[in-house]
């Protein structure tokens, strides 16, 4: 239930975002936790910060022409929402994928703000990315169209104003096509200006493996509240992308096995526990789809094309794919087969009623915002070994990350406490989210 004062903003935040059903979606999850906080604090109220907090500061669409490797010209279009910089600069990643468009990256942008409050680094939210679909594309076609995306993205970016990262579709090798062509454009080694940086030339040990990590850490913090732990426990990861390959990697160092994977083709299960140097030779190097790592895997693994990944029993869920992949049909076929705890790898993976299901079935469940957060909290540790032209050790890079999450889970979980609602990390997380942004929108003022 919404509460009475927050309805109308939501039916105004409707109104005025036509048509944009995953930004709708994304707002009223958080302001649907907000209602304890305008009782609590009034002054939020009146200065309409919950309104503000909605309305993006600088929403920016442009065209983006391109030629493929043939000489035919394509034009997409490219997006970069900076939505809230009372905290610090824009930060968020780029997403490039054929479905994205405003009400994407404005659902992303939105969660990027309470998620990088979360982490409790000096970051703003913002996100952007293309309509581009980089499947099957050469490596010149890529460079191609990252450098003509960046042609007019880097007008708006800069240490201190707006730091992209990567997302769908743009890992490692975008980052450095996008980092060259705005070096070469700006003629400075800006290097704090994008982060997902390869560690050769000014990247951070672990930011790769980072938020898939920093997920596993979140969801071992909850474990370890409710008396458990990871070992021995059976896991299941959606996608094989960036996040869950390291969410994958990160179980099986604490002792749990992950059994299924998936892309949007399929699923594999491999009960045997997924074969982590495979699936990256498949995945990272090679870049096939995942049905080859089953045809290289042997008779222990079997390819499913389509069908839900979630119908596979396990103790821990970690949707590492995309946003709405996991619906309450899922859900319930995850608590019939007695899953203990979901953590959100990806943002918004599951749906409202899927999350409604695991309250009620009291699983523990870790929102993307909280769960996820470890990616953009070590891109925040990169931008500071940047700022003083340092590099730091796998080691301790890795144990800041797990810090930060053992900080985030633990001011979730008291947040949680504090308003009557123990064990309600949903909760806990928007509202320990949006009061450390409103707190600082309120002290700049009317901007
Ligand atoms: P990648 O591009 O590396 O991998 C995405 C994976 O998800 C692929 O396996 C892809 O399969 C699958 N996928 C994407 N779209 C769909 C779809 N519509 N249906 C089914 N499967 C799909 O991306 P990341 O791993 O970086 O991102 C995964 C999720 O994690 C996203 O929600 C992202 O926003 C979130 N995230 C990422 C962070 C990061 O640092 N990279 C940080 C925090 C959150 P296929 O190849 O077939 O498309
Ligand atoms: O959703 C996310 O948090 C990301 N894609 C990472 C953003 C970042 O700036 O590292």
């Amino acid at each position: 239930m919404i509460d009475e004062k927050i309805e109308p903003i939501l039916d105004e935040v409707v109104r005025r975002n036509p048509g944009e059903q995953e930004f709708h979606q994304a707002v009223h999850e958080v302001l649907g936790s907000l209602g304890p906080v305008l009782a609590k604090h009034p002054e939020l109220a009146e200065a309409k910060i919950i309104q503000r907090v909605c309305e993006p500061e600088r929403q920016i669409i442009f065209r983006v022409p391109w030629q493929d490797d043939r000489g035919e010209v394509h034009i997409n279009r490219g997006f970069r929402v900076e939505f809230n910089s009372a905290l610090g600069p824009y930060k968020g990643g780029l997403r490039f994928h054929p479905s994205v468009y405003l009400g994407i990256v404005k659902f992303l942008g939105f969660e990027q703000i309470f998620k990088n409050a979360l982490t409790g680094m000096p970051i703003g939210g913002g996100k952007g990315g293309a309509d581009f679909d980089p499947r099957d594309r050469s490596d010149d076609e890529i460079m191609r169209f990252c450098q003509s995306f960046m042609l007019e993205l880097f007008r708006h970016l800069g240490e201190y104003t707006d730091v992209p990262a990567g997302d769908i579709g743009v890992g490692g090798r975008e980052i450095g096509y996008l980092f060259g062509q705005y070096k070469r454009i700006t003629n400075r080694y800006e290097s704090g200006v994008i982060t997902g940086k390869d560690p050769s030339w000014g990247g951070s040990l672990v930011r790769k493996e980072a938020t898939g990590y920093g997920t596993v850490f979140f969801v071992q913090e909850a474990l370890k509240a409710a008396g458990k732990a990871f070992d021995g426990r059976t896991c299941v990861v959606s996608g094989s992308g960036n996040v869950a390959i390291y969410a994958i990697e990160k179980v099986h160092q604490l002792g749990g096995k992950v059994v299924a994977c998936s892309d949007s083709s399929g699923f594999v299960h491999d009960p045997d526990g997924i074969h982590l140097e495979l699936l990256q030779q498949v995945k990272e190097v090679e870049r096939l789809r995942i049905s080859a790592y089953a045809d290289r895997r042997g008779d222990s693994a079997r390819f499913v094309p389509g069908g839900s990944i979630w119908e596979i029993p396990c103790d821990v869920a970690l949707p590492c794919a995309t946003q709405n992949e996991l619906t309450r049909a899922d859900a319930v076929a995850l608590v019939r087969n007695g899953c203990i705890a979901v953590g959100e790898g990806a943002n918004m993976p599951c749906t409202p009623e899927a999350v409604r299901t695991f309250a009620e079935a009291g699983v523990l469940f870790g929102p993307g915002k909280a769960a996820n957060a470890g990616g953009v909290a070590t891109s925040a540790l990169e931008m500071q070994q940047n700022a003083s032209r340092d590099s730091w050790t796998f080691e301790r890079t890795e144990d800041r990350l797990a810090q930060i999450m053992a900080g985030i889970h633990e001011v979730c979980f008291e947040t949680a406490e504090e308003y009557g609602r123990p064990g309600d990390y949903v909760l806990g997380a928007n509202i320990a989210g949006f009061l450390r942004v409103a707190r600082a929108m309120a002290a700049h003022g009317l901007v």
